[in-house]
């Protein structure tokens, strides 16, 4: 039996997991899990990143104590994000956080600049305003004294990385979403930059997913003596990256839904699709293991946190089990609404946005908080598909199935609604797909897997899955005919 650590940090909440891999299943084991919330100074967004690192920390103590040596650790984290370090290896201010509101100026600065052809052609990646390129574009306006001041730009888990091993290396799946890494050379796109006066010094070496990022240098970890010599991995850095290698299907030619903060649909493509169909309808190309995922960002579970955290600022039931019960107990399609309107992107007042595209758009207000949420599930079930007949228009290809995975594929009204909306079979799992695939790359680099088949075969043996069998297929199909329209007619 050995044992391996995947340090899975999402945007609401960060996991230290243990893995176990008797050379035949691979079961994992939550040791650590902690809140991941935005760090508000002077009103700017931040990720509060030693608390993160500290809590990695601890994460590995206790899984020392409870199970003993550890072979390998790798980390893998939502995209975009970074910090600076200086020559010296000090952090440079706290990490930005994507959600920060000065990023959309900055796009539109940029787009001027370099134009939306441009950018998308170069490097695959769909426009959104919280790609690194505009972050770095913002910050150079904010306050470019930081940017002069640092020698390496490094992504989150590059930078928790470097913490704990003192290395400074780019991942290369994580890499891809910046936003400046060219699709042709996969290299850093050095002209873009330049054409944009951005530093393209700051940038490091990029490593392939499944490589080794160095031995740990931390004497407060290396005092515990049973930790051994843990190895720290490059796995795909990027969260999506990571869930999806763990989807366990034998074809590449499947779609999946990647549910958690975000919900990220796609597919797997050997190799990036730039034509004007995915430009039109702003299809990202994200680089993984060997292959790169075509898919979309659709606004996700986000919807869901926000209007908890709404709730509770209001003093009113928030627990996510009985807004779901009272969800599915409403009536259905109230209302809908496109759930990437813009005006949802950053932290607010969610409901109340919805009310407001509600009143816009002629429809009834949701009446109580089961409405709402099983407004939320409809209207983000109903995107899905549309994102899937985009897919599918892209490829040519017809997907019969779609595997959602990550922890909202837990969310079982929410599975049935993509089934029924979609018309197509929902199979489900891992839910823990992020450090499964994280986990799946450590092996591969260990040499303990040999392909990426082998890869699914071991999630196949490791992992329950459940199909959801779609229902009600004519009233979907109205519901979403209103939808398009409704979403269409903005
Ligand atoms: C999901 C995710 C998405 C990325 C978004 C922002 O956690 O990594 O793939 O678009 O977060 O980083």
């Amino acid at each position: 039996m050995q044992n391996l650590l995947a340090v899975d940090l999402g945007a609401s909440s960060g996991r230290v997991m243990r893995a176990a891999f008797n050379g035949d299943t691979l079961s994992l084991q939550e040791v650590r899990r902690f809140q991941n919330k935005p760090l508000y100074i002077n009103n700017r967004m931040h990720w509060n990143i030693y608390s993160i690192f500290q809590e990695i920390k601890e994460g590995i103590l206790d899984a020392v104590s409870s199970h003993g040596a550890i072979r390998s650790l790798a980390i893998d984290s939502w995209a975009v994000d970074f910090g600076l370090v200086d020559s010296n290896g000090h952090l440079l201010d706290l990490p930005r956080h994507y959600r920060d509101a000065r990023n959309g100026k900055a796009m539109e600065n940029v787009v001027s600049q370099v134009g939306k052809s441009r950018l998308f052609g170069r490097t695959g990646i769909q426009l959104q305003p919280f790609n690194t390129l505009y972050q770095l574009y913002a910050m150079k306006q904010e306050n470019e004294n930081l940017l002069e001041a640092a020698d390496t730009l490094l992504l989150i888990p590059d930078l928790l990385n470097f913490l704990l091993t003192g290395e400074k290396y780019a991942e290369f799946s994580n890499a891809t979403t910046t936003q400046f890494l060219n699709a042709e050379s996969r290299e850093w796109d050095h002209e873009l930059l330049s054409q944009l006066q951005l530093p393209s010094r700051l940038l490091p070496t990029i490593v392939k997913p499944g490589t080794g990022a160095g031995l740990l240098k931390d004497d407060e970890l290396l005092r515990t003596q049973l930790l051994g010599a843990l190895e720290v991995i490059h796995t795909t850095s990027h969260d999506t990256a990571s869930a999806v290698v763990s989807v366990p299907s034998q074809s590449e030619n499947y779609a999946y839904i990647s549910s958690g903060t975000w919900s990220l649909v796609g597919t797997v493509v050997p190799k990036p699709i730039i034509n004007e169909k995915t430009a039109a309808f702003n299809f990202t190309n994200e680089g993984g293991l060997g292959n790169y995922r075509l898919l979309k960002n659709v606004m996700g579970l986000w919807l869901v946190q926000e209007t908890q955290r709404t709730f509770q600022s209001l003093g009113e039931p928030y627990d996510i089990e009985r807004l779901v019960h009272r969800a599915r107990l409403a009536s259905p399609f109230r209302f809908m609404f496109d759930p990437d309107d813009s005006r949802l992107l950053q932290p607010g007042d969610i409901p109340e946005t919805i009310r407001q595209i509600c009143r816009e758009t002629g429809q009834r207000l949701p009446d109580n908080s089961g409405s709402l949420i099983r407004g939320i599930f409809e209207s983000l079930a109903l995107k899905y598909r549309y994102a899937l007949d985009q897919l599918e228009l892209i490829t040519g290809e017809r997907y019969d199935a779609i595997h959602i995975i990550g922890g909202g594929s837990q969310n079982q009204l929410l599975s049935q609604f993509t089934a029924n909306a979609t018309n197509r079979p929902v199979i489900v799992g891992p839910v823990e797909a992020s450090a499964m695939g994280n986990v799946l790359v450590q092996l591969l680099a260990l040499g303990e897997v040999g392909s990426t088949s082998q890869m699914s075969e071991l999630v196949q043996r490791s992992v329950e899955q459940v199909t959801y069998v779609p229902h009600e297929n004519g009233v979907w199909e109205s519901a979403y005919e209103k939808f398009t329209s409704i979403i269409e007619a903005k």
